[in-house]
């Protein structure tokens, strides 16, 4: 058994005494109760799901096992995912093990490829990425043995075997889409002495050469990779993969979900706030400018870009991350000092605006990335939610092994019409 296996394997027990310890404590115990307002208002702040691979606490961000943002965002995206799924990082050997299984699955095949060049030119990069994904699910090995006929207590196995086929492809076939959408449309091969992450910043052929480009994407995949489990995409994915439904139609429904404005396309809309302070105000602007400028913006209805947060009340660690990567790496540039200028006068009048009804006035992770991969040469915006892509494939695989492996029943929670709840609750 891969040592990956072994350690899902034995997580899963872990997790599945902890249950019964929770179930013999009080099944019926009630942990939240939910008022009219939430089920008319996207089921805000109701707690009704369990999910075992990550956890955004408001204080302190988001945490992967035991450990805080500041603990891993120095590792490997395979390390991560390898935390996602057993609740451990990798021994060295264990590792290079994954790695090498990673390397072997790598090569997408030719009709993936038919099909993304078949598109209208302007297809946007994360409809490529999803059906490119969506295009190979007659590959499935947990379609093909469910259709043979397997045990329950087994689904997480060939749910895993389909997790590293997709995520083994994911960086030749992220790569590829930039260089068709973008490019000239030649692909670059994988390299299999490259990482993960390595691999991706190769074949995507960003023509600068500099190390720090690598070292920024492989924190990039590793900030972006899982947010605990209601969030759109990875609850979708969930909700799919419950009818089972395997991963490639998971993993594409999970991504058309990070495709809306209002998940993973507001990175975009960031580095579009930043690059119109530079036309406008440069990069040396005052801190009494900004402020007017900002004062401007939300006093004309609009919200600033990269701040606030439903479940952070504090500044986003991850956003914290990347600030101190750019420090390291480019404190030159214009994007970042004005992010970093922005942070400085942001959230003192987000606080006063509003009556103080801003629940955050701290940035998000959204505030700094594009800022940065802006400066390293990747420009085209609507690319970006396809790099967070990636990186949140890896959530979605975790979140779904692991409740394949205890057993999850299909997700299918109760809805009422209007009519229900005038008859059945006192609202008349
Ligand atoms: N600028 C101006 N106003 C803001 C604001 C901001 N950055 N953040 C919140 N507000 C406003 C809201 O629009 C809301 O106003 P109304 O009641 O008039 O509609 C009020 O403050 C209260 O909202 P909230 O409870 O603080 O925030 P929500 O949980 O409703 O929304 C979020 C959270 C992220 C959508 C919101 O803060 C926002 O729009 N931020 C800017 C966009 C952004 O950065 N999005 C990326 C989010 C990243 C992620 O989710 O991971």
């Amino acid at each position: 058994m891969s040592s990956i296996k072994e350690g899902i394997h034995d997580h899963l027990i872990e997790l599945q005494e902890e249950i019964d310890c929770i179930f013999t404590a009080g099944r019926n115990t009630k942990v939240s109760e939910v008022n009219i307002g939430q089920i008319y208002g996207g089921m805000r702040g109701v707690v009704a799901l369990a999910c075992n691979t990550s956890y955004v606490d408001p204080y302190s961000g988001l945490h992967i096992g035991d450990y805080t943002t500041d603990n891993f965002s120095h590792k490997l995206p395979e390390e991560i995912f390898f935390l996602l799924s057993t609740g451990k990082f990798p021994e060295a050997e264990s590792l290079a093990e994954f790695q090498n299984d990673l390397n072997q699955r790598a090569q997408v095949p030719q009709y993936v490829w038919d099909v993304l060049r078949n598109l209208p030119r302007d297809t946007h990069p994360m409809t490529m990425l999803s059906l490119g994904i969506l295009s190979m699910e007659n590959e499935s090995v947990f379609k093909r043995e469910y259709q043979k006929g397997i045990e329950k207590r087994n689904y997480w196995k060939y749910t895993l075997e389909d997790a590293l086929n997709i995520l083994a492809k994911l960086p030749s076939l992220a790569a590829g889409i930039y260089r068709i959408r973008f490019g000239n449309g030649v692909l670059i091969a994988h390299d299999s002495k490259l990482d993960w992450s390595g691999n991706l910043v190769h074949m995507l052929g960003i023509p600068d050469g500099d190390k720090s480009f690598a070292d920024l994407m492989r924190l990039y995949l590793v900030l972006h990779c899982d947010h605990e489990g209601g969030n759109v995409s990875a609850f979708t994915s969930r909700v799919v993969n419950s009818a089972l439904s395997d991963l490639y139609y998971a993993v594409s429904a999970g991504l058309n979900g990070l495709a809306g404005p209002l998940h993973g396309l507001a990175n975009q809309e960031c580095l579009q706030f930043i690059l119109k302070i530079d036309e406008q105000l440069s990069d040396q602007v005052s801190e009494e400018e900004l402020k007017a400028y900002v004062l401007d913006v939300l006093d004309s209805g609009k919200v600033i870009p990269g701040y606030g947060h439903a479940v952070l009340r504090v500044t986003d660690p991850r956003f914290t991350a990347f600030m101190k990567f750019g420090e390291e790496n480019c404190s030159n540039s214009s994007c970042f000092k004005i992010a970093k200028k922005l942070f400085s006068v942001v959230p003192d009048i987000l606080k006063n605006y509003k009556e103080g009804k801003i629940a955050n006035p701290y940035p998000n992770v959204d505030a700094m990335s594009g800022s940065l991969l802006h400066h390293f040469g990747l420009k085209q915006f609507d690319y970006y939610t396809v790099l967070f892509g990636v990186s949140r494939v890896m959530g979605f695989c975790a979140q779904n092994i692991l409740a394949q492996g205890l057993g999850q029943p299909i997700i299918r929670p109760k809805s009422v019409t209007n009519k229900w709840v005038l008859e059945n609750l006192a609202v008349k």
